[in-house]
């Protein structure tokens, strides 16, 4: 049995997102990070999520949702070369679109007012429309990243820029991108995952 740790107000949101849409049983454990020595044995960093599924234990959000996704298979975990094509986009995600939708977040409506940086808010957008060109691009005649189905490319590289569909950030001037996020985060897996958190 999966068992996934963490509120879905956190990353653990995008594993329970993860969890629904693979099929596979999976035990939800609300609580939040912790320097505890019982959620130091899952999570030496003391973050959440972390996940164990029999023997197993791991950390980071994107890998536990890689991992669901192999076990359930296809469609979640798309066949031949599209496996790696979905090992890009999960890479991509973390390391080209999240430091930058951090940064607008807490700068823009997660952090209190006054220790909000406008000018680091402006760097993050200006940070993100390139990349947004790049995903744009990417969903050109296509409904999901990797052609027809929903894969975990998606559910990861959604589950990453949710705030910004969430919190209003200007989508404009990437119509397609707004689209699909709007598909993905109102699947039923997502929508009970948001459930939990908003
Ligand atoms: N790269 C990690 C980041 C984990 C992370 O920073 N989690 C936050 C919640 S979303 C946390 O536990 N923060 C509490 C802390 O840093 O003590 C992942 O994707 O799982």
């Amino acid at each position: 049995m999966i068992r996934i740790h963490g509120t879905a107000k956190s990353r653990a949101f995008r594993c329970l997102w993860a969890a629904g849409e693979s099929g596979l049983p999976f035990e939800h454990l609300d609580h939040p990070a912790s320097r505890s020595p019982e959620f130091l044995r899952l999570n030496p960093s003391g973050k959440i999520p972390a996940m164990e599924d029999g023997e197993l234990i791991l950390f980071e959000s994107l890998a536990i949702n890689l991992h669901i996704a192999r076990k359930a298979g296809a469609p979640l975990w798309p066949a031949g070369d599209d496996a790696s094509r979905a090992l890009q986009w999960t890479l991509w995600a973390a390391t080209e679109a999240e430091p930058h939708v951090l940064s607008w977040g807490s700068n823009s409506y997660a952090r209190p007012p006054e220790e909000r940086d406008a000018a680091a808010a402006a760097k993050a957008v200006a940070n993100l429309m390139p990349r947004l060109d790049v995903l744009e691009g990417a969903l050109a005649g296509r409904a999901h990243l990797l052609g027809d189905a929903f894969t975990i490319a998606d559910c990861n590289l959604a589950g990453v820029l949710y705030a910004t569909w969430k919190h209003g950030f200007d989508l404009s001037a990437h119509p397609r991108t707004k689209a699909w996020l709007t598909r993905c985060l109102s699947r039923p897996a997502a929508e009970a995952a948001r459930a939990l958190r908003e």
